[in-house]
């Protein structure tokens, strides 16, 4: 049974659809937000799916990780405070770790089922919540950045899934206004943004409400993640007014942080040349989403 079969309905991309083949199901549920599976694949290692949305697999999570939680904190220097939305599964904040400036790590996720499950089945993941500086909070991450204290963050990472399901808010206006509202001046915002071949119109769309609300600079960087849909994802990296921030070439390398590379378990795919790689765009993306 392929969990694509039934999938080429998704409105995320109509017509579509990516298989792997289930070696065993080691988890089915339902939460009450999503469905939550998880099985064994016979290439990928253990994968995570939400609503029929594969979220991350053990042999390809790394690219995805990685580059979304140290593109924001190796552009700006010593990071001390970190909000994540979403992320549930616990890799961002495992990533995060590595950062030893950061005092406090906020991570707001809606689902606590999905801790669990990553408790249960992905412990190379949720490691990630053992670190003392993790603060959780199970709600809803826009309602949380509303509430949250102005200027209080130096950093915050969107690892939402899909905007179709209960992270719908986490791409609308108003949830960006929040963030740089919650970002100190030169605080940076690191949001999960698609993919460049299925999505233009909705990165267009981001990276117009973003230039609008966040006054220091906005771009978008790319990689390789083999089993998202396509198989590639974006991020979109936006500053807040203040010290100018160089996405391009970050001031806060990882390489110079003592550790930091194989703090627990090695790097994979993160590097400052990646760091900088995953700014280069293809001409028919700075064609048609008019990158800066
Ligand atoms: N790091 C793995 C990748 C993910 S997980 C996305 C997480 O966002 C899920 O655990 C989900 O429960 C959570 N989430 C969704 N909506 C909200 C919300 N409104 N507030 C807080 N958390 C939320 C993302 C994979 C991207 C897949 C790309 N196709």
């Amino acid at each position: 049974e392929g969990v694509g079969d039934v999938y080429y309905n998704n409105p995320m991309w109509p017509g579509e659809a990516h298989s792997l083949k289930v070696e065993k199901i080691l988890f089915k549920g339902k939460s009450k937000y999503q469905e939550i599976l998880v099985f064994e694949s016979s290439k990928y290692g253990k994968v995570l799916v939400l609503d029929g949305i594969v979220q991350l697999t053990e042999k390809d999570e790394c690219a995805y990780q990685e580059m979304i939680s140290h593109l924001p904190l190796c552009s700006i220097p010593s990071p001390k405070n970190v909000l994540v939305i979403g992320g549930g599964d616990g890799g961002v904040l495992r990533e995060i770790s590595r950062h030893k400036s950061v005092e406090h790590i906020d991570i707001c996720e809606i689902d606590d089922m999905v801790i669990e499950v990553s408790k249960k089945f992905f412990p190379e993941l949720s490691v990630g919540f053992e670190d003392p500086r993790v603060r959780l909070h199970v709600g809803d991450g826009a309602e949380f950045l509303r509430n949250s204290t102005e200027g209080k963050y130096d950093a915050i990472i969107v690892d939402s899934s899909d905007p179709v399901g209960p992270a719908q808010e986490l791409v609308e206006r108003p949830f960006f206004e929040a963030a740089a509202k919650a970002l100190r001046p030169g605080g940076v915002l690191c949001n999960m943004a698609e993919s460049m071949w299925l999505h233009t119109h909705l990165i267009k769309d981001l990276i117009s409400i973003c230039r609008i609300t966040f006054k220091g600079s906005v771009h978008y960087a790319w990689t390789s993640v083999p089993t998202y849909p396509s198989g590639v994802i974006g991020f979109l990296l936006c500053s807040t007014e203040g010290p100018p921030v160089d996405f391009l070439n970050p001031i806060n390398p990882i390489e110079k942080i003592e550790g930091a590379v194989d703090f627990r378990r090695e790097l994979r795919f993160y590097n400052s040349e990646m760091h900088t790689a995953s700014f280069a765009m293809p001409s028919f993306v700075t064609r048609e989403v008019n990158i800066l």
